[in-house]
C-alpha cells in the first residue's frame, strides 16, 4: 500500500469517501413512517428483520436479572477502570454545567435565564464489534450531570445476550432502562414513542449510516446531538515526536471502521518514511489489520507538506474529529487550530487517553463537521427558558412603546393586553 501521499492525493481520497455515502434516505424514511404509524408492531417487525431479534415485545427491555448476571461476567479490573473513567468524565462535565442567572433593573424589573434538563434522554449504543462500554459512559454521564431523570438506552443485541460490559457500564453510568433494539427503527421508536419504548426529548450517540440518517429525519420532533460518521484522527508532527508514537496513533483510529481515517501530516520527509516503516511493522501484529488496511486505503496516509503553515491549513480544511499536535511546544500552535473536535497536545497525549479516561467527551463531530459542531456535552441535555418580571413602575415606563410596536404590526389584542393594565392601574 502507498502510505506516503501528497496533499492532492489525500484530498481526493476524502472526496471519494463522501461520494460513497449511498442514497439510503428513502429506505430509512419508510422505516420511520411505519414505526410512527404502527408503533410496536413495526418496531418488532424490523427488530426481527435487522437486529436478528428472536423474542417478543415483552423481551425487548433488559431485565434486572440480566444486569446482575452481567456483573458476574465482567472482571474486577475492568470495573475498577470503568469506575475511574466515570469519575473523571463526571468531573470534567460538572465543569460544563451552566448557571441560571437573573438581573434586576433600575425600576425593579427582573430578567433572567434558567436551565432545565430535558425529562427523558435517549442514548444510542451501536452493537456488534462497536459495542463500546466507553461510549455508554460518554453519552450517559453528561445526561446524568445535567440532571436528566430518565436515561433510556437502545442497543441491538447481537447473539444470545447483550454485551455484559455494556450493561455494566450502563448501570454504573446511570442509565435507567435498556432496550435491545438498534438501527433506524430504534431511533424512530425513541422519537415517537411506542407502547414499549418511551418517547424521548433528545437522542445522542453515534451509529451506522442508517442510524445517522434516521437521526437527521426525526430531528425537529426531538433534538439530536449531531450527525456523526466514522472516526478520524489527524496528527501534525515534527521530529520532536517519535515514528513509533505517530504510527500507532494513526492506526488507533483506523482500526475503528473500514471507513475510518488516520492521517499524519509532516514537513519532514525522513520522519514520514520512518512512520511508514513502523506502520507496516505494527500492521503485521494487529488483530484488526484488515479493517485498518481498508481504512488507510480509503482515507489515510502520511502526507508530506511544505511547511507548518501548509500543515495547519490542510488540517483546518479537513476539520478532523481528533487533532494531535505532536510538536515541540505544542501549546504555541493552539491559535492556529480553527477546526477540530478534540485537540491532543504533546507526546504523552495520544488520542486513546481521550477515548477512555481523560474526561472530555469522545462523542465528537466527524467528516468535517467540526467546522460547526461541538463535542457532546452537558448542554445537549439542557434547555434554556427566559424569565421576565416587570415591576409596575417598569411596566408603565415601557407600556407606550409596546403599544406602538404592536399596533404597527396590526396586532391590537397585543396592544390591548398592555392598555387594559394601564387603565386599571
Ligand atoms: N475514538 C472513538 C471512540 C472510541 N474509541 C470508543 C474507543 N472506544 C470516537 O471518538
Ligand atoms: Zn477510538
Amino acid at each position: 500500500m502507498k502510505l506516503i501521499l501528497n496533499k492532492e492525493e489525500l484530498l481526493s481520497k476524502y472526496s471519494r469517501r463522501k461520494a460513497m455515502e449511498e442514497d439510503l434516505e428513502q429506505k430509512v424514511r419508510k422505516i420511520i413512517y411505519e414505526v410512527a404509524a404502527l408503533g410496536d408492531e413495526a418496531l418488532l417487525k424490523y427488530a426481527r428483520e435487522f437486529d436478528e431479534f428472536k423474542g417478543d415485545l415483552n423481551n425487548l427491555k433488559v431485565t434486572e436479572e440480566e444486569i446482575t448476571e452481567a456483573y458476574k461476567k465482567v472482571d474486577n479490573d475492568f470495573l475498577k477502570s470503568l469506575r475511574k473513567a466515570i469519575l473523571r468524565v463526571s468531573a470534567f462535565h460538572q465543569k460544563q454545567l451552566p448557571k441560571s442567572w437573573f438581573t434586576t433593573e433600575e425600576k425593579g424589573n427582573i430578567l433572567g435565564q434558567i436551565y432545565t434538563p430535558v425529562e427523558v434522554a435517549g442514548i444510542y449504543v451501536p452493537g456488534g464489534t462497536a459495542a463500546y462500554p466507553s461510549s455508554v459512559v460518554m453519552n450517559a454521564v453528561p445526561a446524568k450531570v445535567a440532571g436528566v431523570q430518565r436515561i433510556v438506552m437502545v442497543s441491538p443485541q447481537k447473539g444470545e445476550r447483550m454485551n455484559p460490559y455494556v450493561l455494566v457500564a450502563a448501570r454504573e453510568a446511570g442509565v435507567t432502562e435498556i432496550y435491545r433494539v438498534g438501527g433506524a427503527h430504534a431511533i424512530a421508536a425513541l422519537a415517537f414513542g411506542t407502547k414499549t419504548i418511551p418517547k424521548v426529548d433528545v437522542i445522542t450517540g453515534p451509529g451506522n449510516i442508517y442510524v445517522t440518517l434516521a437521526k437527521k429525519i426525526v430531528y425537529g420532533m426531538v433534538n439530536i446531538d449531531m450527525l456523526a460518521g466514522p472516526s478520524e484522527v489527524v496528527v501534525i508532527a515534527d521530529s520532536s515526536s517519535r515514528p513509533e508514537y505517530l504510527a500507532a496513533d494513526m492506526l488507533s483510529q483506523a482500526e475503528h471502521d473500514p471507513l475510518a481515517s488516520g492521517v499524519v501530516i509532516t514537513w519532514d520527509e525522513e520522519l514520514a518514511r520512518r512512520i511508514a516503516q513502523k506502520v507496516e511493522e505494527y500492521l503485521l501484529r494487529l488483530p484488526r489489520r484488515e479493517i485498518i488496511l481498508e481504512a488507510l486505503e480509503s482515507c489515510g496516509g502520511i502526507v508530506v507538506v511544505r511547511d507548518k503553515e501548509e500543515a495547519f491549513s490542510l488540517s483546518n480544511r479537513l476539520a478532523p474529529e481528533h487533532l494531535e499536535l505532536m510538536l515541540e511546544e505544542p501549546f504555541s500552535y493552539l491559535p492556529k487550530v480553527k477546526n477540530a473536535g478534540a485537540i491532543f497536545l504533546g507526546n504523552f497525549s495520544p488520542e486513546p487517553m481521550g477515548d477512555y479516561l481523560a474526561g472530555p467527551n469522545h462523542v465528537l463531530p466527524t467528516s468535517g463537521t467540526s467546522r460547526f459542531y461541538s463535542p457532546l456535552a452537558v448542554d445537549n441535555f439542557l434547555k434554556k427558558s427566559s424569565v421576565i418580571y416587570y415591576s409596575k413602575e417598569g411596566f408603565l415606563e415601557d407600556a407606550q412603546d409596546v403599544i406602538k410596536l404592536a399596533e404597527t404590526e396590526g396586532l391590537f389584542a397585543h396592544a390591548l393586553a398592555v392598555k387594559v393594565r394601564i387603565s386599571n392601574e
